[in-house]
């Protein structure tokens, strides 16, 4: 109809929404990755300084945990982290912006978010362009903190290859992130409800370094250990930051996992565990959950299976991986300061 009503001013005004578009995009596009970052000022500063800090994701808060327990997650979490002397950083999307660092009325707007997207990275660049909350996997969550300098993340489980993997392909982006991202991640193991084995196959595949922490065994997540025989074991914070510093002399660009025993009195017996996943997973396929929305189903159909003592260990874990993550980050700040450059020449 515009056309029929005024055929010539159609390709000029065409040619005219093209010169306002190419405007409006060039002052949105960021020249500089760093420009999508908004950095909490304390943050910054450690940042600045090469004091520690560490990083923790928000997909737990925003689908891992109902409310309040992830509001109560979270901030657990933080203090953890900041007791043991590192500053915390949770990293989340806010309407365009990755957010490296929350206040605490942010944290709690996060938690009570409702519908939100839920990040890797495959839809980073996607969910960036539209406004609200959104969570981040650890595997936006490592993309993120790799932007902003930040070497050590605590998560509660990673995602990994879920049981039929290798039929139905739903592995998650974590294990490819552990692969390209040199990040360290300190988490509980890979999440119970997974099968440990593939998973750990994938991982030494890609080159990544799983290491377990104090324990001959790879820790599993609701129960201190998964069965399987860790391929690397440290005793200390300073043995961790010795073996990242290793890592990155020999200019490897993978992550590193760290698996770290949940805290003996808020563990769930392994036979337990087994039981209730097999039946939560056997219950999703029936009801057709699949691809992202299966993690965050079977998580609360295990929690409700174990009357709630599955979120008690998931909270539990989640403030031990931080607390064992501000370690770690305190002996790297402490030991950045040795010159690699002279030591592997
Ligand atoms: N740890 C938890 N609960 C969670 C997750 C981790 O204790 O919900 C999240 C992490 O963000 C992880 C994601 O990256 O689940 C994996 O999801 P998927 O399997 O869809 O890749
Ligand atoms: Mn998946």
């Amino acid at each position: 109809m515009y056309a029929t009503t005024c055929p010539l001013s159609m390709p000029t005004s065409r040619r005219g929404r093209g010169r306002v578009l190419a405007a409006t995009l060039s002052a949105m596009i960021p020249r500089d990755p760093r420009d999508l970052l908004r950095i909490r000022p304390d943050v910054k500063r450690a940042l600045a300084s090469g004091a520690a800090v560490v990083a923790l994701e928000s997909t737990v808060v925003t689908h891992g945990l109902p409310f309040p327990h992830n509001l109560a997650a979270a901030r657990r979490s933080e203090a953890a982290a900041r007791r043991a002397g590192a500053v915390p950083a949770t990293i989340a999307l806010h309407s365009g912006r990755i957010r490296i660092g929350l206040d605490d009325d942010e944290l709690a707007d996060l938690a009570a978010a409702r519908d939100v997207p839920k990040v890797s990275r495959q839809n980073l660049a996607g969910v960036l362009g539209t406004p609200g909350w959104a969570g981040t996997t650890v595997s936006a969550t490592m993309i993120a903190a790799r932007l902003a300098g930040i070497a050590v993340f605590a998560t509660g489980g990673i995602g990994g290859v879920h049981h039929g993997g290798e039929r139905t392909l739903d592995v998650s982006a974590d294990l490819d992130e552990l692969a390209r991202t040199p990040v360290a991640v300190v988490c509980a193991g890979p999440k119970s409800i997974l099968d440990i084995g593939r998973t750990l196959e994938a991982l030494e595949s890609r080159g990544v370094p799983v290491v377990a922490w104090r324990s001959d065994e790879v820790a599993g997540f609701y129960s201190r250990s998964s069965g399987f025989r860790a391929p690397l074991r440290v005793d200390d914070a300073g043995e961790a930051a010795a073996l990242i510093l290793r890592h990155r002399a020999l200019g490897l660009a993978s992550g590193i996992l760290f698996t770290v025993p949940l805290p003996e009195e808020a563990a769930l017996p392994r036979e337990v565990v087994i039981d209730v996943v097999a039946r939560a997973s056997a219950e999703a396929d029936e009801a057709g959950i699949r691809g992202p929305a299966s993690t965050p189903w079977v998580l609360s159909r295990v929690a409700e299976l174990t009357d709630g003592r599955a979120v008690e260990a998931n909270v539990a874990l989640l403030e031990h991986d931080a607390s064992v993550a501000g370690a770690i980050a305190i002996a790297l700040a402490g030991a950045d300061g040795v010159d690699l450059e002279a030591a592997t020449t």
